[in-house]
């Protein structure tokens, strides 16, 4: 087997390589052999430089997150990091891909970093609830000055290496790293006054001013990242690193990392992490491969075909999107425009690469332009009979083999392809609006889809950098059909007796970043009603049914766009003012229907409203919808703005316990069987002892 750290000794020179794919992150294997290597290279006399460098396409990407929550093995990450730095011989860390947490804590105890042009540079633990625990927060300071470190560091974005270069991170930009890597290092060794990171004061100074930007960051991220642990305690660190010397400073680090190692937020964000990548993890992939895509049609040019026409644009593809007629496509060409040229102002595109995008875009009225695509995304009205009749043309237009698709957020998809003679190619692709910005796809699986239809949905997923889910084929799939049962709670808990603005409240202090009657007033309610109506034919007669919004919708208040909605809004300005007319309205629902009004404490509110979240998610992986319970968080997470510090529904219902949701589910279910019933699976997971997390393995 391959070690996963390679030593060469090349004349006067040692070659560490680092050899742990895919991102050579760092764990108990590569940081002992590190350690071997380094003392190897240290005693053996020829040597008089070293060389830090990944193989493969990386430099190491990190510490080895699948150790964090496991008692630290020695050799510790911070122990290898003084090492390097207190070498003899001047270190050279080469860096290329990612160099990111540890691996760039590496980097930044040896003595130089060149890196290559399109190198990665970061010190993301903060999106893991964590700060650089090996010295980062001590280091980067010292060589880039304050508030670069603290900008790195609490936004956790990692910048390129021209950016790294101006602000002293690196040394040098190079193509060829290991043959620059080798002449750079012959450039400076024998000196015996190379740079050693934490005597480097000048950057760190105690002064009025780097007090006042610390002073300032934390005001900005009190706001920022609301409730979030990991960013003010960075802000903690740096803050010591103006006072403290370097070895006091690393200890102050230490205890504020182990600290936030043992938060709820850090084993939240970790598991966001891992539940992200486990999304894409589905057996139709094992069993095949994709099918080839370079050509898409997109029918529709609205909000969401334009939205899907500019995420596939930026993957590549080559796009052809077509409309009913000529208003119409002239509304999608603008559409697809406006969001570059808002990238040109915005200095995120130059004119050039404008143009470049949009020469692979055709738009047409014509639908036999589609019958030599390799994919067709029918993004057209959410009403069934419409999206039939333009399946049953697609049918007779698209050329054998083409990969059929319908972006719908509640339709059946076995229903739409079954007007087809071809429901192996017919996949549903349920997108979030903006389509060309929200990451979640919800990939939902009809009865006769072939395998390779579906490992071509997620193929495309991953080309348009989206999260993809695998949903199974019910009304709403996995993440409309989860709020749509959350909301009716909302409505009864309003009914009972909170006030929107108080339900609300209570779930951005809880951390989402609007609350559901915002967020209605947001989307405007005439869709949610169009759907009511829709179905107040098929709906449960002893599901208890609330009619507040319908009276709202009935005075025409749609929310924002309305100027009134459960918030009224003054002209330009997106925050609502609470309405007593609406506090009215809700009373005289309440007295139709003979409710007394009782209070709701912030508590009891989240109970409700997450316990049925919980429930609905429940019965949707009993009901085989989900694969598993992280790829109802995944959803929740990127979809509908579940606070990512609480790893969303499923791990939230472990972390605050199971059986104490089955406790509120029962209890709830004694005022209302119908809606409140505990999941079957909830049930068998508390009589044996196990959580949610359980059904991710
Ligand atoms: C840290 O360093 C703490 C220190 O300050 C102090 C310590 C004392 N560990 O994302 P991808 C896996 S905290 C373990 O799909 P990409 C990942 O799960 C760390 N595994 O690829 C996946 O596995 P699988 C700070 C890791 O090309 C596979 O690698 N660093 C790690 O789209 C491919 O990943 C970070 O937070 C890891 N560190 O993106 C960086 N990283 O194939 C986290 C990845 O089984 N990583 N894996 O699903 C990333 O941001 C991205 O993975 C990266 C590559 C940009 C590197």
């Amino acid at each position: 087997m391959a070690e996963v750290i390679n030593l060469s000794i090349e004349e006067d020179l040692a070659i560490i390589s680092f050899n742990n794919p895919p991102v050579n992150s760092l764990g108990l294997a590569v940081r002992k052999g590190l350690v071997e290597a380094l003392n190897a290279a240290e005693n053996n006399v020829n040597v008089r430089a070293i060389i830090l460098i990944g193989e493969g396409s990386t430099f190491p990407a990190g510490a080895d997150i699948k150790e964090f929550g496991h008692p630290p093995q020695e050799p510790h990450l911070p122990a290898i990091c003084d090492k390097i730095e207190k070498t003899k011989k001047p270190v050279i860390s080469a860096l290329h891909g990612t160099a990111l947490g540890g691996g760039l804590e590496i980097a930044l105890s040896s003595h130089y970093r060149i890196a290559s042009e399109k190198t990665k540079i970061g010190l993301p633990e903060v999106h893991l609830g964590l700060l650089p625990g090996a010295g980062g927060t001590q280091r980067l300071p010292r060589l880039a000055g304050i508030v670069p470190a603290l900008k790195i560091m609490t936004s956790g974005n990692p910048i390129s290496s021209t950016e790294a270069l101006k602000i002293g991170i690196i040394d040098k930009i190079a193509e060829d790293l290991l043959l620059n890597a080798k002449s750079f290092a012959r450039e400076n060794m024998g000196k015996n006054n190379y740079p050693i990171t934490s005597n480097i004061q000048d950057k760190i100074i105690d002064s009025e001013e780097n007090r006042g930007a610390i002073k300032s960051f934390r005001e900005e991220l009190q706001k920022k990242a609301r409730g979030l642990l990991a960013p003010q305690k960075i802000v903690d660190c740096v803050e010591a690193s103006l006072s403290l010397k370097i070895e006091d400073g690393l200890k102050f680090e230490r205890n504020a990392f182990s600290e936030l190692m043992a938060t709820k937020q850090s084993k939240a964000l970790i598991h966001a992490f891992f539940a992200e990548r486990k999304s894409a993890k589905i057996p139709e992939i094992a069993r095949a491969t994709h099918r080839s895509i370079s050509s898409l049609g997109v029918i529709g040019g609205g909000t969401m075909g334009s939205g899907i026409t500019v995420a596939a644009l930026n993957a590549g593809l080559h796009v052809k999107m077509i409309e009913k007629d000529k208003d119409s496509i002239d509304r999608g060409i603008r559409n697809v425009r406006k969001v570059y040229e808002r990238d040109v102002e915005k200095g995120r595109m130059n004119l050039e690469k404008k143009e470049k995008i949009l020469s692979n875009y055709e738009p047409s009225t014509d639908m036999q332009n589609l019958s030599q695509v390799d994919m067709v995304i029918e993004a057209v009205y959410e009403e069934m009979e419409i999206k039939k009749s333009v399946f049953r043309k697609l049918d007779k237009i698209a050329k054998d083999g083409a990969v059929l698709a319908s972006n719908t957020s509640y339709l059946n998809i076995d229903e739409i392809a079954s007007v087809t003679k071809r429901p192996q190619d017919v996949i549903g692709l349920h997108f979030f609006s903006p389509a060309n910005i929200m990451r979640l796809l919800e990939i939902v699986i009809p009865g006769k889809v072939a395998d390779d239809v579906v490992a071509t949905g997620f193929h495309l997923a991953k080309r348009m950098k989206k999260v993809p889910v695998r949903a199974g084929n019910c009304d709403g799939f996995i993440g409309n059909r989860i709020l749509s049962t959350y909301g009716e709670a909302a409505g009864y808990i309003m009914e009972d007796g909170a006030s929107p603005y108080e339900i609300d409240k209570a779930i951005v202090n809880f951390g989402y970043p609007m609350g559901p009657y915002q967020m209605f007033d947001l989307a405007g309610g005439d869709i949610g009603w169009a759907t009511r109506k829709r179905k107040s034919a098929t709906r449960n007669p002893k599901l208890r049914y609330v009619e507040i919004s319908d009276r709202l919708c009935e005075n025409g208040w749609f929310g924002q766009k309305t100027g009134r909605g459960f918030y009224r809004y003054t002209e330009g300005e997106r925050r609502g003012k609470e309405d007593p007319e609406v506090l009215n309205i809700i009373q005289i629902e309440r007295e139709k229907k003979g409710i007394k009004p009782k209070d709701f404490s912030e508590e009891e509110i989240l109970r409700r409203y997450l316990g049925a979240m919980i429930n609905e998610s429940a019965k949707v992986i009993e009901e085989n919808m989900a694969l598993r319970p992280s790829d109802i968080d995944v959803t929740k997470l990127y979809g509908y703005g579940f606070p990512r510090h609480k790893g969303g529904p499923m791990h939230y219902a472990d972390t605050y316990g199971l059986n104490k949701i089955l406790d509120d589910l029962n209890a709830f279910s004694e005022e209302d069987p119908v809606f409140w019933s505990p999941s079957q699976l909830i049930v068998d997971l508390v009589s044996s002892g196990k959580n949610f997390n359980s059904l991710n393995k």
